[in-house]
């Protein structure tokens, strides 16, 4: 299969073998959840601006749009924790609940449920980027998307091994997935604007930390850098 263009990425032409495919190049959507980015939602409840964790909704659509008119492989990760809370450590819990008005945190009853609890109404992915029939959902405990999951197996079992990362958010769940996966030999791209943190300075620190040490995690590029690549 031909592979795409360079892409016109930050700190290198991505990736850095020019071997990319529309077969062995997966578009990551990382929880983008009603609880992250919804009304009403964890992060809303936390008291953050969910502007920031809304921007990237349209850039994502559109990557999601080309990368489904090339067939190519799309995967969606959900952070969520068992209704029993078994796989729910207890500091997280505990820190979850020191932040925003009422002490409610992960596991605690909301109005669209139960905050991040498998099978809950803000648990599920936002309608806008809802998975199709055929594309992976991997359900996360964590923030990292290879932790206690299945996405490794399915990764190489399907001969991916280029990996465009977009969600939220980008210094959390996206940047820890971006290191686990850069740790595997997995080549990674963060989206710039496809993705989105609870706090500018820290999104932009966050795309910054990914160009160093000449792309320590990979390289950067926005959507529409992608889409020409993708064109
Ligand atoms: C967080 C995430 N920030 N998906 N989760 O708790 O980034």
């Amino acid at each position: 299969m031909k592979p795409f263009p360079l892409v016109n990425a930050n700190p290198y032409a991505w990736p850095f073998d020019g071997a990319s495919t529309p077969a062995n190049t997966a578009l990551v959507i990382i929880d983008m959840q009603f609880d992250f980015v919804g009304i009403g939602g964890y992060v809303d409840r936390m008291g953050y601006d969910l502007s920031a964790v809304r921007a990237p909704i349209g850039p994502i659509s559109a990557l999601l749009a080309r990368a489904r008119a090339l067939g190519m492989p799309v995967i969606h990760t959900r952070e969520g924790h068992r209704p029993d809370l078994s796989d729910l450590p207890a500091n997280k819990r505990w820190r979850s609940r020191q932040i925003g008005r009422d002490g409610v945190g992960i596991g605690d009853p909301g109005p669209n449920g139960r905050i991040l609890v498998r099978g809950e109404a803000g648990w599920d992915i936002i309608p806008e980027l809802a998975p199709r029939a055929g594309e992976p959902i991997i359900d996360k405990p964590g923030k990292g998307s290879f932790c206690a999951t299945d996405l490794e197996l399915l990764l190489n079992l399907r001969g991916i091994r280029y990996l465009v990362l977009t969600g939220v958010t980008t210094d959390v769940c996206v940047h820890t997935t971006m290191r686990e996966a850069n740790d595997r030999g997995f080549e990674c791209v963060i989206v710039s604007d496809g993705t989105g943190a609870t706090d500018r300075g820290n999104h932009d620190a966050a795309l910054k930390m990914v160009t160093m040490q000449g792309g320590v995690f990979g390289a950067v590029a926005s959507s529409s850098q992608l889409l020409e690549a993708w064109s």
